[in-house]
């Protein structure tokens, strides 16, 4: 079979890195799996309705990753894909290897309270901001998945010394607790800075922090 020409692209194409968390996730999943892929961004307009993303993308979503001849869309499936390129993304031990693949569909499917009332904004700063019952509750139970994974593997990360693919669905989740300040524990305060400084977030944030102020949107900017 020929390939479509237009597959042969190897690309992974992202929203604006400020705000995208679902492609905060994919584009690392890809890059610790260590694929040759270039990044395109594509400023996103928020609520799904971004033409130039629904142009390319199979869901009209990002990230949307298109890698030797494949395309790949959800960023679970784009974890799993990397995951088969870089076994390394889960844990070696299958029962661990299922906990990790557990937790990381539990972000996957969840926590809806606490994205809808924290957005992802990397540039804010807003202590107190969203911070009620349901997102408490969207919290706890982070926090002891955090604390069950940590306590297990050791750390830092969840699974173990290297950042994986579950590290990977959480990371964003970092970025919201940094810019929200909820309460946590010590345990929570510590594993939000090992990822936070992790040379992959850095060059993520260096590179949002160098996006055109023109990307920046009022329904992400304008919170209370
Ligand atoms: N379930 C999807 C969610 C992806 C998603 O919602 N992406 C947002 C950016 S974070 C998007 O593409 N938004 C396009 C827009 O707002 O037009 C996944 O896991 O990849």
């Amino acid at each position: 079979m020929v390939a479509d020409p237009a597959l042969l692209d190897d690309t992974l194409y992202i929203g604006t890195r400020r705000y995208s968390s679902w492609s905060l996730r994919g584009w690392l999943a890809v890059r610790l799996a260590g694929l040759d892929v270039r990044d395109e961004v594509i400023p996103i307009q928020g609520g799904g309705g971004t033409t130039a993303i629904q142009r390319i993308s199979p869901n009209g979503l990002v990230p949307y990753l298109r890698h030797a001849g494949n395309e790949v869309w959800e960023t679970v499936a784009i974890c799993e894909y990397c995951a088969e390129q870089a076994p390394t993304l889960w844990p070696k031990a299958a029962s661990e290897r299922a906990l990790a693949r557990s937790v990381a569909a539990e972000m996957h499917a969840g926590f809806r309270s606490l994205r809808i009332a924290m957005p992802m904004n990397l540039g804010a700063d807003r202590p107190g901001i969203g911070n009620t019952p349901e997102v408490r509750t969207d919290i706890n139970r982070i926090e002891a998945i955090w604390q069950s994974c940590l306590t297990r593997s050791g750390g830092p990360f969840l699974f173990g010394a290297q950042m994986g693919a579950a590290d990977a669905m959480y990371a964003p989740v970092v970025a919201r607790f940094l810019s929200y300040h909820p309460d946590l524990s010590d345990l929570s305060r510590a594993y939000c800075q090992t990822i936070r400084g992790h040379e992959l977030l850095c060059q993520w944030y260096d590179a949002a922090a160098a996006e055109p102020l023109s990307w920046r949107l009022d329904r992400y900017e304008n919170i209370v």
